[in-house]
């Protein structure tokens, strides 16, 4: 025991994580032709709306962060239109990764929250937030608060963001708890809402699963009523994804999760907890960390089960997608949460996919073309189809 002991602190201590991933070709978009149609969408909405609520993983920030948001606000006609950006899944994110973002949005001189989106205390909050936001509009545009009625249209709201961000999940918390007063809300034990009530937008652990731009939903009372519109998630173009991106995207489950082979998937894994926390895994090697992924792969099968590496790997990184609600470890998806100051600027990021992105928008096509997104779809699938383990 003594002797074995010994041997796990040497081998722990010479461990040496890889720093750069391998080339795998992996597929780098998963834009689809519904998404287009939402694109289309928001800049109809756009000149109404007094709030753009755009929701990023908190596991991921970087990845899901997405420029067609940043174009639409700054080149499209969201002049009145305020951005509040919103960490989703801050139950599942590192505190480390939190202090980044309160670094990153200060350089920045914008406002971000981090919630849970299905927590009724969080969202309690953020309506605050918005009732506060709304008497700041009104005071800017009618130059007094005392005594109004609120805006002729209320207070109007967009939800967007990339898929399976848990837009959905946060329009149906937030119309639970906003009208508390009205209808009957019971919460459990750690402040999560119980939805008696129907939800008003379907959800899922899949990304796609909304299709749509909802109807105006009414989520509060203050001032002649807020409302917002939920939407389908949008992924980014081809031209500012990165192989690393996709893989942490795809780890959020915010691509199609047969977009990316899963032993590639799984050691992606294995190298963004390498770079943090080898422990995250260390029941499945005996407490050794290591850079192969098979190793890993053998042991989940062990403690599974699960005969083949295939079903291991999915296995593995569908528990880390939902949270490994059994671990108390977290881990961030994007390497640049890992960075120092030096190393990365979040203001020089946001600059140059700006310019990466172009004049993507303008090649919105109007309704009854064919759409870009469409042809884009296609685009993914060839990708897809040569999708590979090796670069060969
Ligand atoms: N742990 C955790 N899970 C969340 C949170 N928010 C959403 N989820 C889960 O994430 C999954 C996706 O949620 P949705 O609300 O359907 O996501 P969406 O952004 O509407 O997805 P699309 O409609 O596909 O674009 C669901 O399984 C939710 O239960 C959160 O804050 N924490
Ligand atoms: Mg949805």
């Amino acid at each position: 025991m003594f002797l074995h002991r010994q041997v796990f602190r040497r081998l722990n201590s010479t461990f040496v994580p890889r720093h750069v991933f391998p080339d795998y070709r992996i597929a780098l978009t998963d834009f689809k032709g519904h998404q287009m149609r939402a694109i289309q969408r928001f800049q109809q909405l756009l000149p109404q709306l007094n709030l753009l609520l755009e929701l990023r993983d908190s596991r991921a920030p970087i990845s899901t962060r997405n420029v067609i948001f940043d174009d639409l606000m700054v080149n499209r006609r969201g002049g009145n239109t305020k951005r509040l950006v919103l960490y989703t899944k801050s139950d599942l994110c590192p505190k480390e990764t939190i202090e980044k973002l309160r670094v990153w949005h200060s350089e920045l001189g914008d406002e971000f929250m981090t919630l849970d989106s299905r927590s009724a205390r969080d969202v309690r909050n953020l309506i605050k937030i918005l009732e506060w936001k709304y008497d700041q509009t009104i005071e800017q545009t009618l130059g007094h608060v005392e005594g109004n009625e609120g805006l002729p249209l209320g207070y109007r709201i967009l939800v967007a963001g990339m898929p399976n961000v848990g837009k959905s999940t946060l329009v149906n918390t937030l119309r639970f708890v906003g009208a508390a007063k009205t209808h009957n809300l019971s919460e459990s034990v750690h402040g999560s809402v119980s939805h008696k009530r129907r939800k008003v937008a379907k959800t899922g652990g899949q990304a796609g699963v909304t299709r749509a731009t909802s109807e105006c939903i009414r989520i509060a009372d203050h001032r002649g009523g807020i409302y917002l519109y939920d939407t389908p998630g949008v992924s980014l173009p081809g031209r500012v994804t990165t192989r690393e991106k996709m893989l942490s995207l795809s780890q959020c489950g915010c691509v199609k999760n047969n977009l990316v082979d899963p032993i590639i998937q799984a050691d992606y894994l294995l190298y963004i907890m390498n770079l943090q926390n080898p422990a995250a895994y260390d029941q499945y090697t005996k407490g050794l960390p290591t850079n192969n992924v098979y190793k890993v792969l053998a042991g989940v099968g062990k403690a599974t089960g699960i005969k083949d590496d295939n079903g291991a790997a999915i296995h593995w990184i569908d528990k880390w997608r939902q949270g490994a609600r059994q671990t108390k470890q977290k881990i961030s998806f994007d390497v640049e949460t890992l960075l120092d100051d030096e190393s990365f600027s979040y203001k020089d990021l946001v600059a140059r996919e700006l310019e990466q992105l172009g004049p993507w928008l303008s090649s919105v096509p109007q309704d009854g073309q064919k759409s870009a997104g469409q042809r884009l779809s296609k685009q993914a699938l060839k990708a897809k189809n040569s999708n590979q383990l090796f670069n060969l």
